[in-house]
């Protein structure tokens, strides 16, 4: 089981690394993760599993006494360390993310019918139909409780195991602690939601809570009818809706601590005796499978993204001076309202004058 570490160092060291396109924009491309693993809580291989599921305990919550299950019962994490290309802490507002996709493949072991549109929640529970055949694979970000953090690449204090970070896989000798302290509901450690800041709502029973979610992306598989299987690997790509407020708000906050963590998570049913699931759900590839990169196709998660770094409040044409074009440009957006407009200086999601008054504060420099 040595062979999977010696894959991933090799990995990581082929990132491509980053390189600006011209002053403050960095385009990211990576990959590989820096951390895969499959947020079961009780999943048996933390941190190693060749494979990741997603799934849903829809209808069997509490179906097997002593046990319970959140509805988002399978969930997969992954991390990527930003800080070596992009410098963290410089405030969330100095970040400004134009693009981002994830890509990962499907290892093809079992077929699900492709669903690219969101369902909402009413036509989840047993019972309830579903208009488009399948259920989409959603991508969301990820929250914390019970000691856990998001961390800094450089965090090394976590419960339960001082002096590792949260989450970590670790290697062979030192695996990593398991995503919860049960086999039980509402508990896990790290969790997905659609929200950034300190207190982030758990979406894993969002069904059951009776509310919607706000997914950062949905699964699109080229070549595939939306309602038709997907039977092979193939591979499922996540454009990032960066103009949606809650997805830019988490992405500026991940560039800030120099880590972004995402989840992949669905309401696929899951298969389990006599539940309500078809068993119809999709597994992925995770670094630590032999063909997660050979033959010159790489099957793990890969992520793009393009960041604009404000190095002078101002400078929207980036050629290191706050003068004249600035103002067309900045007067060509004022008035409009949006999560990733260049112009929004104080990052509140419109043109105004409070960015007006940023803007003459800067201008000659
Ligand atoms: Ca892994
Ligand atoms: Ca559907
Ligand atoms: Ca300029
Ligand atoms: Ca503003």
């Amino acid at each position: 089981m040595r062979a999977p570490i010696a894959r991933q160092t090799a990995a990581l060291a082929a990132l491509v690394l980053a390189h600006g396109s011209s002053a403050g924009v960095v385009n990211l491309a990576y990959n590989a993760p820096t951390i895969d693993r499959w947020n079961y809580p009780f999943d048996s291989a933390p941190g190693f599993g060749e494979t990741a599921a997603v799934f849903s305990a829809i209808g069997q919550e509490d179906a097997f006494p002593g046990f319970s299950f959140d509805q988002r019962d399978a969930q997969i994490l992954l991390a990527w360390d930003t800080n070596a290309q992009v410098s963290p802490l410089l405030g969330t507002c100095a970040y400004r993310v134009t693009a981002a996709t994830l890509v990962i493949s499907t290892t093809g072991e079992i077929p699900f019918r492709y669903d690219p549109t969101f369902d909402p929640r009413d036509i989840y529970p047993v019972g309830a139909t579903d208009p488009d055949p399948g259920r989409p694979i959603e991508v969301f970000g990820v929250g914390f409780r019970s000691g856990w953090t998001a961390g800094a690449p450089t965090q090394t204090n976590c419960p339960p195991t001082p002096g590792f970070p949260c989450y970590y896989e670790g290697d062979i000798n030192n695996g990593a602690p398991a995503f919860g302290p049960c086999v039980c509901k509402d508990q896990r450690f790290a969790f997905a939601t659609d929200q950034a800041g300190s207190t982030p709502r758990d979406i894993s029973n969002n069904v059951r809570d009776g509310f919607e979610v706000s997914p950062f992306a949905t699964a699109q598989f080229a070549g595939v009818t939306p309602g038709a299987y997907v039977n092979d690997a193939r591979d499922a790509s996540f454009t990032l809706n960066v103009n949606a407020a809650n997805v830019q708000a988490y992405l500026r906050e991940a560039l800030n601590s120099g880590r972004l963590v995402l989840t992949v998570s669905s309401l696929q049913p899951a298969t389990s005796a006599g539940g309500p699931g078809g068993g119809e759900y999709a597994r992925f590839f995770m670094k630590e499978h032999p063909l997660g990169n050979s033959g010159g196709i790489t099957r793990w998660a890969r992520l793009t993204m393009t960041v604009e770094v404000t190095t002078l409040v101002g400078d929207l044409n980036n050629d290191g001076a706050v003068t004249t074009p600035d103002l067309t440009l900045f007067l060509g957006q004022f008035g409009q309202t949006g999560a990733a407009l260049a112009a929004d200086f104080n990052c509140d999601g419109f043109v105004g004058t409070p960015d007006l008054v940023l803007f003459l504060g800067s201008f000659g420099r």
